[in-house]
């Protein structure tokens, strides 16, 4: 695929994703990048629908396609092929992590988030640390922490990239500015925990990335739209201390790959 053309994030833009838990890149993937994706993803879905794997995801509710839509693919650097893996290790998104967490960047896992038209459904709030990448046991040690719980402490963070528009309509993410400075909540957050005087809706376009930090509150609404949104995140580690990460079931699923090293 054509390589684009993001320069190195600016001292504000890393200041800003510190402060809010989150920043967006304009035109991340170039008009090619997204053909080429698409054209992918569009065979992909077709396949999927006929097959079932545990890494493949149904809308539960999915009522015009006879519960065949597809909600989610796990793993998508390995179940989509080269050019799903070669997004995974393009130099522009390494020095992107590299701008926010230091030169240690490792993998940690991949997913497509698919949000068919009218059958999208929400993901309710959460938090990305607790949903695989530390164990139940080192959860517990860091919620009594509270705000001491830094986000720099727990380095991990997802950029989304989004295939379609992304609206309020079809299931955009919706984030809490700031909230990856209140510790740690059980998965997934109570509704008490959102205020929605706060809430932020991070309306993209095609070609558009989204990051955000692990503690970050987010949150996608159902399509009520007849748009669908797909919209493939990959997060990266930077060697954390003091968080015990959990294992990958036995498959090899490359978590904990080092991608890029100090040299
Ligand atoms: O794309 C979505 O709708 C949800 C994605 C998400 O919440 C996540 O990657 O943690």
């Amino acid at each position: 695929m054509a390589t684009q053309t993001l320069l190195r994030l600016t001292p504000a833009q890393v200041d800003d994703f510190w402060r809010d838990g989150y920043l967006t890149l304009p035109d991340f993937l170039s008009d090619d990048d997204i053909a080429t994706l698409r054209s992918s993803m569009d065979s992909m879905e077709r396949w999927v629908r006929n097959h079932e794997h545990m890494d493949f995801q149904r809308e539960p509710r999915a009522l015009h396609t006879q519960g065949l839509a597809i909600r989610k693919i796990s793993h998508i650097h390995i179940n989509g092929g080269a050019i799903w893996d070669e997004l995974m290790r393009r130099d522009e998104v390494l020095d992107v992590m590299e701008d926010l967490m230091g030169p240690d960047i490792r993998f940690h896992h991949s997913k497509m988030m698919v949000k068919p038209p009218f059958e999208g459904s929400a993901k309710p709030w959460h938090q990305d640390l607790p949903e695989g990448f530390i164990s139940h046991e080192e959860a517990d040690r860091l919620r009594p922490w509270g705000t001491d719980l830094q986000p720099e402490q727990v380095p991990v963070v997802a950029i989304q990239y989004y295939l379609d528009d992304s609206t309020l309509e079809n299931g955009c993410i919706q984030v809490v500015p700031g909230s990856h400075r209140r510790g740690l909540f059980e998965d997934p957050l109570h509704e008490s925990l959102i205020d929605q005087s706060e809430v932020v809706a991070a309306e993209l376009k095609a070609g558009d990335a989204l990051l955000f930090h692990c503690l970050t509150y987010h949150y996608s609404a159902p399509n009520t739209s007849p748009n669908g949104r797909r919209g493939v995140v990959y997060e990266y580690m930077a060697p954390a201390t003091g968080v015990e990460l959990s294992q990958d079931y036995g498959r090899d699923l490359g978590w904990g790959m080092p991608l890029r090293s100090p040299n």
